[in-house]
């Protein structure tokens, strides 16, 4: 028995299938995304692409990304619905929520608080992305992996553990993105779309990002740098929401800083909230104090009220979390 015999079945066995991933996607949504429909495709089948929200510029260079809908109305039925990283049913988006028809629902995630909401759940903590559950989707499903495919879920892979960086980042990533490189990813040629290609309102929306920088001292030598974004400065910036993904790192990157925070502005008195950690502090567990999920060293949610109430709520859940750590 192999964990994926039940999905590999269902994918044998139905004849359309609709393939989604999250709200607010990023590279492992997309890339997951992207190469379950083209496996699945592979097998002879008709394969519906949804995302509630559009794909960001810089993944538009992904193979297949035209064929993605962000729409479902009169969609289906459907046979079954594949769920790639998501952890939570409601974060697919109002779209599907909608739909009459999913079938039954295949649930292939590496999120640890992934809900368990489909009828086939193949949740994988360990693995660095979800994009290295759907390459082991292939191999139990003896699909070949494209050039399209190995494109997508090196992506996946690259950006889940930016790009190699984080503990996520085991041997099994290595080897895996190894396989998919000799299969025509090419490291280069990705990096430079993905990372060596921002438009300059991000630097612009950056500068004014990085003059909000607070460092809070906890004492026993923890840190946390917290880095705020509004809707104002998105507007003189001229830029969108997106494009301050990754934002939240600058403020994890400084010398003795243990988690760093951003919040952007969604609305009035509405904040997202991104959590990064690099020291013994679980911010998935923080994360799920306010609803939200996540990884050990990055998570995130959304939270009502002014940005005072915001940041006094989370820092004290993440003041116990930072002494729990610390066994203080
Ligand atoms: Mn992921």
């Amino acid at each position: 028995m192999g964990i994926f015999d039940q999905a590999v079945e269902e994918a044998r066995r139905g004849r359309k299938f609709l393939v989604v991933s999250h709200v607010s996607p990023e590279g492992d949504a997309i890339g997951s995304l992207l190469g379950m429909a083209l496996a699945l495709k592979g097998m002879g089948k008709d394969v519906t692409a949804y995302l509630e929200d559009p794909v960001p510029d810089i993944f538009s260079f992904l193979p297949g990304v035209d064929t993605i809908v962000h729409g479902l109305d009169g969609a289906g039925p459907f046979d079954a619905t594949f769920a790639v990283d998501c952890g939570q049913k409601e974060r697919l988006g109002r779209g599907f929520l909608g739909l009459k028809e999913p079938g039954r629902i295949i649930n292939i995630d590496h999120h640890a608080t992934n809900d368990c909401f489909g009828d086939v759940n193949v949740i994988v903590p360990d693995a660095s992305a979800a994009g290295e559950l759907v390459y082991d989707f292939c191999k139990a499903a003896s699909v070949d992996v494209t050039r399209a495919m190995a494109i997508n879920l090196y992506v996946a892979i690259l950006t889940d553990t930016g790009s190699f960086r984080y503990s996520s980042a085991t041997a099994d990533a290595f080897i895996k993105a190894g396989e998919l490189v000799k299969l025509g990813a090419e490291p280069w040629e990705i990096s430079r779309r993905v990372y060596e290609n921002h438009p300059v309102r991000r630097y612009k929306l950056l500068g004014m990002v990085l003059s909000t920088l607070e460092l809070t001292d906890l004492g026993n030598s923890a840190r946390i740098a917290t880095l705020t974004v509004t809707l104002d400065m998105f507007r003189k910036a001229g830029a969108e929401k997106d494009i301050a993904d990754g934002f939240v790192n600058y403020a994890r990157g400084i010398e003795g800083v243990e988690v760093g925070m951003l919040f952007r502005e969604t609305g009035p008195k509405e904040y997202k909230v991104s959590l990064r950690s690099k020291g013994d502090v679980d911010v998935a567990e923080v994360s799920k104090v306010f609803g939200g999920g996540g990884h050990r060293n990055a998570a995130g949610f959304t939270l009502k009220g002014t940005i005072e109430e915001v940041k006094a709520k989370i820092m004290e859940a993440i003041r116990e979390k930072v002494f729990a750590a610390h066994k203080v």
